[in-house]
């Protein structure tokens, strides 16, 4: 029997139409709606560096002191042997991502040779005033492959303008002269602290034209400051963030320093802020942010930076680790030494994930569909996640060893570009017989690390038990930390 090539082109409408009926019934839901505020790509990428090296380097190394007064004699900044790249190569080997320097602290002292300024490397003895220290460390960063950041000090002791109107010009001129020669910035880091100039008048700063000229010469850049609106001061410099930390606040009506939030808010976030403003944690390996002699026995002893470490990191922070250059201009041996046994305590915890190979299950899973399940939460990537229908904000996920495994770390992660949501949760083990409570918390956002005594358990279960929307999670790691 011959059948015409109409008959066939039916016969292929009819199979399209029940294949897409077939679909139909199996559409892959909409991914969830972002929930408040969100970061952009620029915060995303900020907060995946994590862990980064500060530089306090000036004067202040050679006069001992915290705080300049801006009266130095320039010829008091000598460094015998300054290297910058040994300063990068340290950064790199500790598993650092960027070095943030001070370019201009509060004595208005500038390591480089500014236009704006006539306390500069120009007018000290390094060099013969030849000598440029952005262009050296921007330079060496370049090589070593790691971002370049610069803090420079609305507050400045020594300018001569400082405490008039027109010295918020000459601030922004000094910004444009440094953020427009010494390649990327990833970060432009603002002070809060201030107080009065040469003239003995404090300055009312034009803060609206600083942004507009960081953004005009760095549009990427993250602008750290107590309101950000980059990232923001976490509220200490103890490298404390809160165990609730919302990476959200709400940063209309204030101002850096003395018209910042409370410290409540900085070290915690706002639940529901309309702004995205990540925490950030400074804290200094050694007692003072510059170099001291005195305290060369006094580095931070690796149990402290280890719980520093979980205090920022793993509190929803990223973590920048000061590291003070001595007067030869070199990081000191004692510094460079902790920083790497601090490296192989942490690569040492996080290398393996207990949890990959595990069976991993959810109670509800957006739209039943295997592009929301519970296994993208050990996929090792970024952007697959976990979530729910809308609308349901607590669900249990479920991590079966099939075996007994030991750990003392749990870490979570919600997919930030999406929001942050989790309110509350906590984790539960099986010891073989029930199930027991291992801890609850608070917050997750970018990460949260859960530390508790070593635990052996064939399952762990997480509930989440209150959420601002729809969780969503994009990673589950269980760790075992090697005792210190
Ligand atoms: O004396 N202080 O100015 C001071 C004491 C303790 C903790 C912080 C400060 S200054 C503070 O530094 C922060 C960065 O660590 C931020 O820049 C804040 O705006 C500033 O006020």
């Amino acid at each position: 029997m011959k059948y015409s090539r109409s008959f066939f082109n039916y016969q292929l409408f009819l199979q399209g139409c029940a294949a897409l009926f077939f679909l139909a019934g199996c559409a892959v839901p909409e991914p969830p709606a972002p929930f408040g505020a969100v970061p952009t790509q620029y915060q995303i990428e900020w907060q995946k560096m994590e862990y980064y090296m500060f530089i306090h380097f000036g004067p202040n190394t050679f006069t001992d002191v915290e705080w300049g007064d801006g009266k130095e004699d320039p010829k008091v900044f000598n460094p015998s042997q300054l290297d910058c790249r040994q300063w990068a190569a340290t950064a790199k080997a500790a598993g650092m991502k960027a070095i943030i320097i001070t370019a201009k602290h509060h004595d208005g002292f500038c390591l480089w040779p500014s236009k704006y300024s006539t306390h500069t490397v120009r007018e000290s003895v390094w060099k013969n005033g030849k000598g440029d220290v952005l262009k050296e460390l921007s330079e060496a960063c370049k090589e070593y492959g790691l971002k370049f950041g610069v803090y420079l000090s609305p507050w400045d002791q020594n300018h001569p303008q400082y405490g008039t109107p027109g010295y918020n010009q000459v601030f922004s001129n000094t910004l444009e002269e440094v953020l427009g020669n010494y390649g990327h910035v990833f970060e432009q880091w603002f002070d809060g602290a201030n107080g009065e100039g040469p003239n003995g008048k404090l300055q009312v700063y034009d803060w609206d034209l600083f942004h507009q000229t960081v953004f005009r010469n760095q549009p990427h850049a993250i602008i750290f400051s107590d309101v950000g609106p980059g990232c923001r001061w976490m509220g200490n410099e103890r490298g404390v963030a809160g165990t609730t930390n919302w990476s959200t606040m709400n940063i209309a009506g204030f101002a850096p320093g003395r018209e910042a939030p409370p410290g409540k808010i900085l070290n915690e976030g706002e639940k529901g802020g309309k702004a995205w403003v990540p925490a950030e944690t400074d804290v200094s390996i050694r007692p003072g942010w510059f170099y001291s002699p005195s305290t060369d026995e006094q580095v931070k002893t690796l149990s402290q930076l280890v719980s520093i470490y979980y205090t920022s990191v793993g509190r929803n922070s990223n973590l920048l680790l000061n590291v003070p250059p001595d007067r030869r201009g070199l990081i000191h041996p004692n510094d460079s030494t902790r920083l790497m046994e601090f490296r192989r305590i942490i690569d040492g915890t996080f290398s393996v994930n207990l949890a990959n190979g595990a069976t991993i299950t959810a109670d509800m899973t957006r739209g039943s569909s295997s592009k929301y399940g519970a296994k993208n939460l050990i996929d090792g990537n970024f952007d697959t996640y976990w979530t729910t229908d809308d609308g349901q904000l607590a669900a249990t996920i479920e991590i079966d060893f099939g075996k007994e495994q030991t750990f003392n770390r749990l870490a979570l992660q919600e997919y930030i570009p999406l929001g942050q949501r989790v309110q509350s949760f906590c984790v539960e083990h099986w010891d073989g017989n029930s199930w027991q409570m291992l801890d609850r918390q608070t917050t997750i956002g970018y990460k949260r690390i859960l530390c508790f005594p070593m635990v052996t358990a064939s399952k762990l279960m997480i509930h989440i038990e209150e959420s601002l929307a729809c969780p969503v999670l994009n990673g589950i790691g269980v760790y075992k930390a090697p005792e210190i």
